[in-house]
């Protein structure tokens, strides 16, 4: 099955009551059991529910794995992923992630015994160089947020199998439809089911899936045990936005790409990361590992004055300034202060990321008002 009737018929069928073509939202806390133990599947809505039950199969469906497992927020899958790990372990993660990734390691996890190295991983060999006999895993997002790199999934996939060393791919800024990380020999993908899948700004949830029946197994436990589930209604949400996350996809890619290319050649516009570009340097990569380049773009203004980068963002009539991305509206975010506040400007610095750069989320509205709008408001400086 492709990927279009996948996104809209996986792990969903009609309500066996009523026949509803819709999942219904099962808006309960618990089940009815004729006798203790004695019941249909279903005890506590915590454990299981089914509205959770059809997404965690539709996305596993669309990440090509056997296992999908939701939690309240991306962070929430995060988390559980963190948690199967074990003090004196070490995890190495490329070193442009978003921020709240990075506080959740250094701030909770280090908290906890495990340890963090964050390396640049755009070039492979440079987590040969970072491993040591502690590392068990590895964490890489492609494209990073919020500079868009490109990692090489199979390339570091090769390293950590030939170690038995886990790999996460944070999947997020591709989307499955433009990316399949467990298909490059990635172990577990991580997604931020806030953004694309979801698609349309009303919901915050994450998501985890994977092939490995043992950390499936050990992520449902803790998806249970420690409760980080979404709610019904979430998974409704998150259901519906699916069923066309293959046709905002290609819209998304098309109008970025115009978005870049048109920053890319603007006068006062001095850097534009978009791996669409065919000067970007994972241009090639990204044309071998995804299906599309994404909507996401950032670009630095020449002179890298702070206070012009903020009154262009606040300048957008089309652009809404905030965090998150994904949305069928396009969102324009200052990293430096918002997503990636997190991370200490020494650190952001030493990674690329200046205090005046400036992301987009390029939605899916008629290009053609986005780039007006861009000019409207990069001509205020
Ligand atoms: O917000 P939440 O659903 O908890 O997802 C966290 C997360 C995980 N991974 C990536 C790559 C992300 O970008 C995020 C959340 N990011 C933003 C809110 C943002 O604006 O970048």
């Amino acid at each position: 099955m492709k990927f279009g009737t996948k996104a809209i018929h996986a792990g969903v069928q009609p309500d066996p009551t009523t026949g509803a073509i819709m999942t219904p939202i099962y808006q309960t806390s618990t089940y009815v059991q004729e006798s203790p133990g004695k019941h249909k599947g279903y005890e506590y809505a915590r454990t299981q529910n089914p509205t959770r039950d059809a997404l965690q199969a539709n996305l596993a469906a669309l990440e090509n794995g056997k296992h999908g497992i939701c939690y309240a927020s991306g962070l929430g899958a995060t988390d559980a992923i963190l948690k199967l790990f074990k003090p004196g372990d070490e995890i190495i993660a490329s070193s442009d992630l978003y921020g709240g990734t990075y506080r959740i390691m250094v701030r909770v996890f280090a908290e906890f015994g495990l340890t963090f190295k964050f390396v640049s991983l755009d070039n492979p060999a440079n987590l040969e160089a970072a491993l040591t006999d502690k590392t068990r895993l590895v964490w890489i997002e492609t494209p990073t947020n919020p500079l868009l790199r490109i990692v090489d999934i199979v390339a570091i996939a090769q390293i950590t199998q030939q170690r038995g060393i886990r790999l996460v791919v944070d999947n997020t800024f591709a989307s499955p439809y433009l990316q399949n990380p467990l298909n490059l020999g990635a172990d577990l993908v991580v997604h931020s089911v806030t953004k694309y899948i979801g698609g349309h700004s009303d919901t915050v949830m994450g998501a985890i899936v994977t092939n490995d029946d043992d950390m499936a197994a050990r992520l449902k436990f803790i998806q249970n045990a420690c409760g980080a589930v979404p709610g019904p209604q979430d998974c409704f949400l998150a259901l519906r936005g699916i069923k066309t996350l293959h046709v905002r996809m290609e819209r998304h890619c098309q109008n970025a790409q115009r978005v870049a290319e048109y920053l890319q050649q603007h006068p006062k516009v001095s850097q534009v990361y978009y791996p669409g570009l065919p000067d970007h340097p994972g241009h090639e990569l990204a044309k071998r590992q995804m299906r599309g380049f994404g909507g996401m773009a950032s670009f630095e203004l020449v002179g890298d004055s702070l206070p012009e980068a903020v009154r262009v963002m606040e300048s957008f009539e089309v652009f809404s300034l905030g965090e998150s991305l994904g949305g069928v509206e396009s969102l324009c975010t200052h990293p430096a202060s918002m997503t990636h506040a997190s991370i200490p400007k020494p650190e952001r610095e030493a990674n690329g990321l200046k205090d005046t750069l400036i992301r987009l989320s390029v939605g899916i509205e008629d290009v053609d008002d986005l780039i007006e709008d861009l000019e409207r408001a990069i001509a205020q400086i």
